[in-house]
């Protein structure tokens, strides 16, 4: 059995849901074969999200971690490949906490590449018939904080352990009067269940497949 924990957060600016929390639980309740999944929601702010995140490594013990948080106005479900190290908050977080410009892990490197075959989960969300691709960018808000603490959680005290951040559209509830794309949570679900299924199953190399971007 490969150990996995999902995160999710909890809803953050002027919505009441986060399709990200909804879909790690239908995921943890309903888990793909081979895998043990727990999942975590963790609070929308900076520095605790994080020492929500530790506790629940530090409890799970995983061999995967996948963190997942909602990227409303994205059409596909997307994959991160890289988290940097600056916090910068177009808007409050839930606790009023508003960095500028400020590191994630001070004397940190600049950024980390996700220790996930990105490619490979990728591919395995698009065989199942959902709509996905690579982002190269996870913002500079909560999520990338949660990212590149993972990914230094990984890369200083956990190399055995593999982990990255995927990003969902809305759900169609959060959008009923706005003109915004939107994907079902149960479908959201199945491709988090791909996700984790590629990413347990991959333990070479990722796959050689175009991932790019021109902008
Ligand atoms: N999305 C935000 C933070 C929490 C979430 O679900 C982000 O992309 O940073």
């Amino acid at each position: 059995m490969t150990r996995v924990l999902l995160t999710g957060f909890e809803p953050f600016g002027s919505e009441e849901t986060n399709p990200s929390w909804e879909a790690a639980a239908l995921v943890a309740a309903d888990p793909p074969p081979g895998c043990d999944v727990t999942a975590v929601r963790l609070s929308c702010v900076f520095g605790t999200a994080l020492e929500e995140l530790d506790a629940a490594v530090a409890a799970a013990d995983p061999d995967l971690v996948v963190c997942v948080g909602q990227a409303g106005g994205r059409a596909q479900v997307t994959v991160e490949r890289v988290a940097i190290n600056v916090d910068d908050a177009r808007i409050p977080d839930n606790a009023g906490r508003h960095p500028v410009d400020e590191p994630v892990v001070a004397d940190g490197p600049a950024a980390y590449f996700a220790p996930l075959p990105v490619k490979a989960c990728v591919a395995a969300v698009r065989a199942a018939g959902i709509p996905a691709a690579v982002s190269q960018t996870a913002g500079t808000f909560v999520c990338n904080h949660v990212f590149y603490g993972l990914a230094h959680l990984i890369a200083t005290r956990r190399p055995a352990t593999r982990g990255g951040f995927v990003h969902l559209p809305y759900a169609p509830g959060q959008v009923v009067d706005r003109d915004q794309p939107s994907l079902p949570v149960a479908t959201a679900a199945e491709a988090l269940r791909a996700i984790v299924t590629a990413a347990a199953r991959t333990t070479g190399a990722d796959l050689r497949i175009a991932g790019g971007a021109t902008h």
